[in-house]
């Protein structure tokens, strides 16, 4: 791969329409995870970890956050001109439309490839939780001669309809695509389970130039509906499992392999459980393979008191006397005030809670205050009213709109 040229475009301009209300002011890969995090950390990271840093972030919906983020965070190499991550805003660079699909958002940026002129094109999603090496899935699309390969692993039959689903053979050749059926396939070999790309794609460069020109010819926008179906009929497209393709030991500290699209409020909230626990699902901790992010530069947080339990700390957050948080995640400058009760709450940066007041099973989004006392997460028709509360029964308070989070 060393000799391999490679760009990659990220697809961030998704709108994450059932992640709502985290989603109202920003677009999904620019929702806050973990207690540093955004989403999209985890997709560029997984890139420039593996070598891949000419990457382009494709933006469309509420972007303003995400371009924030990325300016502050992702400044791979002022010195080297090869090592960047460029926020590509839709500029009509083909026609009199924003981006209307991931295909057409590649598209509309063709002439990026065209100056780089690499061997390889990454599309990748911006929307999962992972860890993934991709220089194996590009050695898996030279070892097979590959014209396109989709990354895949199994998932939940019952999920199924949510993904492309992909029929392949004994070598990973696909024999089959289908994007989001009604009646996904199961896989041969487990009748639970349907084989689910990951919507992150390794295309040789010339293939995809062909390919993108035939799709805009005929009107067709996007990857998963049109590209794949399209190049399925005249090429070799091929699916890298990611389940079992993993070369042991690479990544040593997860104990098993993790993607999470963080699709739903409940998912959202459950992926944050997996990063808990004395031996997580998903560690975050992970010399070889860090997940970049900010680099905030305040100090780390302040424990005056209290009893702290399987719980994540944000820097420069204060916790006071009495305060009995547990299976929690705060992020920055959050202060607890004294007494308050959280469990099994994900408190977002810049957030004031009251003193005394009980969170259970609740989301309180950045910038908020919580009045001393208040009881959240206990009584779910008061909840609907004033908040949003998801199907599995967590409550999302919203961005607030408070600027500064009030030191004492
Ligand atoms: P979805 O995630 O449902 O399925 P889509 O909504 O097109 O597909 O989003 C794919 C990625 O592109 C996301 O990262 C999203 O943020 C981004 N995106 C969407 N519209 C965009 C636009 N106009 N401009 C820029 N970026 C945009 C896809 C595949 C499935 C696969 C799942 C895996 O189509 O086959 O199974 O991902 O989650």
């Amino acid at each position: 791969m060393q000799n391999e040229r490679i760009i990659a475009f990220v697809m961030a301009g998704g709108q994450g329409s059932r992640l709502q209300p985290l989603t109202t002011g920003r677009s999904k890969p620019s929702v806050p995870f973990g207690a540093r995090y955004r989403i999209v950390d985890f997709v560029l990271s997984n890139l420039v970890n593996s070598q891949i840093q000419t990457i382009y972030l494709l933006v469309q919906y509420k972007s303003q956050s995400l371009i924030e983020h990325v300016r502050k965070a992702w400044t791979i190499s002022p010195l080297l001109q090869s090592q960047f991550v460029t926020v590509v805003p839709p500029q009509m660079m083909t026609g009199e439309h924003w981006f209307q699909g991931t295909a057409d958002a590649v598209n509309q940026n063709i002439n990026l490839i065209e100056e780089h002129r690499p061997d390889l094109v990454a599309v990748f999603g911006a929307d999962h939780i992972y860890r993934m090496d991709i220089r194996q899935m590009v050695a898996f699309h030279r070892e097979r001669k590959a014209d396109v390969t989709i990354a895949a692993l199994p998932v939940p039959l019952r999920e199924a309809s949510s993904f492309g689903v992909i029929a392949a053979d004994a070598e990973g050749r696909v024999r089959a695509f289908e994007e989001k059926p009604a009646h996904p396939t199961p896989l041969p070999a487990d009748p639970t389970q349907a084989f689910a790309s990951m919507g992150n794609y390794i295309f040789d460069a010339n293939v995809l130039l062909k390919a993108l020109k035939e799709t805009q010819e005929a009107g067709e926008t996007d990857f998963g509906q049109h590209v794949l179906p399209r190049l399925l009929r005249t090429h070799r497209l091929y699916a890298y499992d990611f389940a079992t393709n993993r070369v042991p030991g690479i990544l040593p500290y997860e104990t098993q392999v993790y993607w999470r699209d963080l699709g739903t409020i409940d998912a959202y909230f459950e992926a944050h459980q997996d990063v808990l626990g004395y031996e997580p699902v998903f560690d975050m901790f992970n010399p070889d393979w860090p997940v970049y992010s900010s680099g905030y530069q305040g100090p780390v947080a302040r424990v005056l008191g209290g009893e702290i339990r399987n719980s994540l700390l944000g820097a420069a957050t204060m916790i006071h006397e009495g305060a009995k948080i547990s299976n929690s995640i705060i992020r920055r400058e959050t202060v607890i005030e004294e007494d308050v009760v959280l469990e099994d709450c994900v408190v977002m940066d810049y957030v004031r809670i009251g003193r005394g007041a009980r969170l259970r099973r609740v989301i309180v989004d950045r910038h908020n205050i919580i009045e001393a006392g208040d009881r959240i997460g206990f009584d779910t028709a008061r909840d609907r009213q004033r908040f949003h509360v998801s199907e599995g029964g967590v409550t999302v308070i919203p961005m607030g709109s408070v600027s500064y989070f009030a030191r004492d």
